[in-house]
């Protein structure tokens, strides 16, 4: 539900791959914590954070690709000295194993870790571009991993998992994840949001954004056939681009 600039998408079957995950740590050697590298602070699994106890993390920030290049390096620098490795990454292409060799991870022949963070974010992509393979199922919708998933590939088994939201998202988290998709689309007001969408990106009043979301319909030929402007395609249209990278690479979170 949308109150008052918070979100609340917490369904039984987050709470259920919780449970899962929690029971299967102890197995693990590391973790791969995947956010958004436009917004890397509000897409943090903040809902898993405390289930993953002291195991060493390795923070890839993801979709690289759509993100402002200089302003994801320097959230690269600043989170570099949390994490005991910071990836950079375009999960839609083949990613090279070979960052692990400059990691200590002991003496082991064989490392098993686990992908988790928010929904969509693009944990399923991550472990099929790392592998090589399409193994895994990929959509842009959030939610399409159900369940635990293993899967062997060189010297590593990594376990896919479920995207995890926290129980309840405050502002300005819940405005960059709704912006990015990262939560279930139906639960929405697409007009509003992409009203405030264009509002921040353009650092427009709401009066100027309304005007320009109009403009913008017209420029798209949204235009019913009484005459009327269709803001709803239009809105959602202005939101699939900018997700997609088509309005250029932009961060929404950016350091001071
Ligand atoms: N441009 C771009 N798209 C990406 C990247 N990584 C993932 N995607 C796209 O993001 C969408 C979601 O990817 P998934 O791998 O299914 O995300 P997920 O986190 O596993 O999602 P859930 O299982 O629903 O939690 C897909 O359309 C991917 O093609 C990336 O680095 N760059
Ligand atoms: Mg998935």
């Amino acid at each position: 539900m949308v109150d008052n600039n918070e979100l609340n998408w917490f369904p039984g079957h987050m709470a259920k791959s919780l449970k899962k995950i929690k029971e299967v740590t102890r197995f693990i050697d590391f973790w791969f914590e995947i956010v958004d590298a436009r917004a890397p602070v509000s897409t943090q699994a903040a809902g898993v954070y405390s289930v993953f106890k002291n195991k060493p993390c390795i923070l890839v920030l993801n979709r690289y690709d759509l993100a402002n290049k200089s302003e994801t390096d320097r959230w690269a620098n600043y989170f570099s000295e949390k994490y005991m490795y910071v990836l950079k990454v375009n999960s839609k292409k083949n990613i090279n194993l070979d960052f692990l060799n400059s990691i200590n991870l002991g003496n082991k022949k064989k490392f098993r870790a686990m992908v988790a963070g928010v929904p969509n974010v693009g944990k399923s992509s991550f472990i099929n571009s790392i592998c090589h393979l399409k193994k895994l199922k990929v959509e842009n919708r959030a939610g399409v991993t159900r369940d635990l998933s293993w899967i062997s590939f060189k010297n590593l088994e990594i376990c896919d998992t479920p995207g995890i939201l926290p129980t309840k998202l405050h502002f300005p988290s819940s405005k960059y994840i709704s912006y990015l998709g990262l939560i279930k689309s139906e639960i929405l007001d697409l007009e509003d949001l992409s009203l405030n969408l264009m509002s921040d990106l353009y650092k427009i009043k709401r009066n100027e954004a309304v005007e320009k979301l109009s403009d913008f319909a017209r420029a798209n030929g949204l235009v019913s056939k009484g005459g009327t402007l269709d803001l709803e395609r239009a809105s959602n249209l202005f939101i699939k681009k900018f997700r997609m990278g088509n309005l250029g690479r932009i961060s929404l979170e950016v350091l001071d």
